[in-house]
């Protein structure tokens, strides 16, 4: 495992590398630098009770403080070391802000401030000379220049790409999850709530709730069939089936995770599980440089056509049941997104760095994923298949229902559903690295 002496190296590559795409990004555009806010904490309404603070994804890219309140952040056309803002005021009710991982520093310019006005005194005197990208103006900038959308997409753009930095942190929040994920699955197997597996699985990664990439989602039995089933059963029941879709976060970078277990090894929904996690690996091994997310995407539907048909779910061919879109009500979501600093990461509709937007697929309208894969990006990839009530019951409302065999869907409908997730780096040679399952593999060992 890589040590924090080497991460240190890779951030200064980083930091590097992704100056000069922000200074390609300047070159495109009039200004001539970009400023990013971390934010500030926001205080409920009528309380002075804060909501839990993380800055944002555009500042996170850069620096791994997502905790420190009041950063900013500087890039300049004509300084090849960013400027690190700190906000350094006297604080007695909370404990000493979150500082940088050792050797972080060294491709920083860090200054320490006490005012916005201090501040204000190191960005661009001319007028229109900063892009300022923040959730609140802040800075007062001209309307203009806060969040300039051509500034915004270029940003979004460049960032299919990953440095070996953010490939090795989504890497290590993999490792660092997959511990969490072996202690959510036996405490489901000793008959946990779902509320225990998800306390098992903070333990497991030594996490606090708030340092989630994303709400963890614990499903035991029919709440498989839940997408985000985020609302945690605290009662116990009689164990059958769990799905969990849980990640970590390694310098503000995300894994994305999900497993299905059955209870009872014998069963026909652990027979159905493993017949999932082939032809999720099947889909993993179809990604590549140039490949189309939604030729894959189109390629799952059919995949999980023909699981159906195996199963005897349905009684028609698995052909006719996918050009009939019936394959949308066991799998009503989409096969994978972008990864990185976001969970779903932005970008992924976009054409081109002028922000023109892919055309939606005509099948799926809803899928967001339509870029064709670059090197060096990360993809999740997750294909699904769930028995939920309210999709099935507009199935059988509808003109195909006697395609289904219902006995069969009712056979299936206490255990939820089935989701596997593995998150993929699509490298350079062409190569994929599966850093999910290699996770998994090394903690067997
Ligand atoms: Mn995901």
């Amino acid at each position: 495992m890589i040590d924090k002496a080497d991460q240190a190296t890779l951030y200064g590559q980083h930091l590097s590398e992704k100056t000069h795409r922000f200074q390609a990004i300047l070159g495109a555009t009039e200004f001539d630098e970009i400023v990013i806010a971390a934010g500030d904490s926001k205080i409920q309404f009528a309380d002075d009770m804060a909501y839990p603070f993380v800055a944002n994804p555009y500042f996170r890219e850069w620096v791994p403080l997502g905790k420190r309140v009041g950063s900013y952040l500087q890039i300049s056309l004509n300084s090849d070391r960013p400027r690190l803002f700190l906000l350094t005021v006297e604080d007695i009710w909370h404990t000493a802000p979150q500082s940088l991982p050792v050797g972080f520093e060294q491709g920083l310019e860090i200054i320490e401030y006490a005012s916005l006005d201090e501040l204000k005194k190191y960005l661009s005197q001319k007028q229109d000379g900063t892009a300022f990208i923040a959730e609140t103006n802040s800075l007062n900038m001209v309307q203009e220049c806060w969040n300039p959308q051509a500034v915004t997409d270029q940003i979004d753009y460049q960032r299919r790409a990953k440095t070996a930095y953010e490939q090795d942190c989504v890497r290590q929040a993999n490792r660092l999850a997959v511990p969490a994920h072996r202690a959510a699955y036996k405490a489901f197997m000793a008959g946990a709530s779902e509320l225990e597996i998800a306390a098992a699985y903070l333990r497991g990664c030594g996490c606090s709730e708030h340092e989630m990439p994303y709400g963890i989602i614990a499903g035991v039995n029919e709440h498989g069939a839940v997408l985000h089933h985020h609302n945690l059963d605290k009662q116990r029941r009689t164990p059958r089936s769990f799905l969990i879709d849980a990640g970590v976060a390694e310098n503000g970078y995300a894994s994305d995770i999900t497993r299905t277990y059955a209870y009872d090894p014998g069963s026909d929904f652990a027979a159905l599980i493993e017949v999932m996690d082939v032809m999720q690996q099947q889909l993993v091994a179809g990604g590549g440089i140039g490949k189309s997310p939604v030729d894959l995407h189109v390629l799952s539907h059919l995949k999980v056509a023909e699981v159906l048909r195996q199963f005897d779910v349905l009684k028609v061919s698995a052909e006719e049941a996918f050009d009939l879109g019936i394959s949308a009500t066991f799998y009503p979501h989409g096969l994978g997104h972008h990864l990185g600093c976001n969970v779903h990461d932005r970008g992924s509709n976009l054409a081109n760095a002028q922000g023109d937007l892919l055309p939606a697929p005509e099948k799926y309208p809803k899928l967001r994923s339509g870029a064709l894969m670059v090197a060096n990006q990360i993809h999740t990839v997750e294909p699904g298949l769930y028995f939920i009530p309210a999709l099935l019951h507009r199935l059988r409302q509808g003109e195909f229902a006697s395609k289904i065999n219902w006995s069969r869907v009712e056979d299936f409908l206490p255990f939820g559903g089935i989701r596997i997730e593995d998150n993929i780096v699509v490298h350079r040679d062409g190569s994929l690295e599966n850093l999910t399952r290699d996770a998994f593999r090394d903690i067997k060992q």
